[in-house]
């Protein structure tokens, strides 16, 4: 049986796509700011086909990598666009996981409106800001619709682009926990395993190999924590000194307080401008919360950056959450006073 490959889009699109790829000029592959999991995965695997392809390309991301995730081969090719910005433009660009074009930060400027770009994403944003869009808001990670990618262009993916893709897929799923894993996530998975990756490897090198500075910036984020609105929304976070270089996943741990429905982590990453990370576990869409404040993101998972102080971000962020919490259900028959 076939199994579920890309949305409509690529099939019409393959030629084009093929056409795209043809080309012989060097190649920017780019991702978003603050790169997680996915970003990072997606950029190296995308390198690997182009290495197949023998297509010139950069990979860059304007922010420094994660050092979490420097034990995957490929790693050090990645550009910091901070500490080495690029000097010039391109005829084509590859976007990977960003969901509006100023994700991407500085590398906004090595665009113009003569460059091709091809936009590889699985966020909804209503920004389909490519020449051509291989958006499918059904995968779970970028890193899932390119092994489809890879897959319907006869790419052979190789152990490290594997690795790559397998991080994406782990990451931004969270350990095959969120509302996006889907079979076909999970039968990707076993298929990136058969390349003779390790997944309980990766999985140790990502979660449980945190330095102990960023543990103890973890255990000073639990010990900020507050709770609003009947204990529905948990806060916690960063401010200051306090903040480390990495904070992937420490919203998480609000978001597993029970009875906790909006969990909120924030983090001072320069002086009055703060990283603010969002999750539902409820019906409310957070990437609605996150856009008022000029981010974006998914229906459980968003984020956005707020320039000004914790207090004010407090108030306003706080009393845009209460008003996206729905009334508190009746409570059931049991607990319904007689009479
Ligand atoms: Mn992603």
């Amino acid at each position: 049986m076939e199994t579920l490959r890309l949305n409509s889009l690529l099939k019409t699109d393959l030629k084009e796509l093929r056409d795209f790829l043809n080309g012989k000029s060097e190649m920017l592959v780019v991702t978003h700011f603050f790169p997680d999991g996915d970003a990072v995965g997606s950029l190296i695997a995308f390198g690997g086909m182009l290495d197949q392809l023998e297509i010139p390309h950069i990979l860059a991301i304007d922010d420094a990598c994660p050092g979490k995730y420097s034990f995957l081969d490929g790693f050090s090719e990645i550009r910091n666009l901070k500490a080495d910005p690029l000097d010039r433009t391109f005829e084509r660009a590859v976007i990977l996981d960003a969901g509006a074009i100023s994700r991407i930060g500085s590398a906004q400027k090595a665009i113009t409106k003569s460059t091709r770009v091809l936009n590889i994403d699985h966020h909804f944003t209503g920004d389909i800001y490519g020449n051509i869009n291989l958006v499918n808001t059904q995968a779970a990670a970028t890193s899932e619709i390119l092994f489809d990618l890879f897959t319907d262009l006869g790419i052979e993916i190789t152990k490290k682009m594997a690795a790559a893709l397998y991080t994406g897929i782990l990451t931004d799923t969270g350990r095959f926990r969120f509302a996006n894993t889907t079979s076909h996530s999970m039968h990707v998975a076993a298929d990136l395993l058969l390349k003779g990756i390790d997944a309980g490897v990766l999985t140790e090198n990502i979660y449980y190999n945190m330095p102990v500075h960023q543990m103890t910036a973890l255990a000073k984020a639990l010990f900020s924590i507050e709770l609003y609105s009947d204990n529905r929304i948990c806060v916690i976070g960063l401010d200051g000194d306090e903040t480390t270089d990495d904070t992937e996943g420490f919203v998480e741990y609000a978001a597993s307080i029970k009875g906790a429905e909006l969990a909120v982590f924030y983090s001072e990453t320069e002086q009055e401008l703060f990283k603010v990370s969002l999750r539902s576990r409820c019906d409310v869409d957070v990437s609605l919360v996150a856009t008022r404040f000029g981010g974006g993101g998914h229906q459980k998972a968003s984020g956005f950056r707020f320039r000004g102080n914790l207090t004010t971000l407090k108030q306003r962020l706080i009393t845009v959450l209460a008003e996206y919490l729905p009334p508190v259900a009746p409570s059931s028959t049991s607990e319904t006073p007689l009479g």
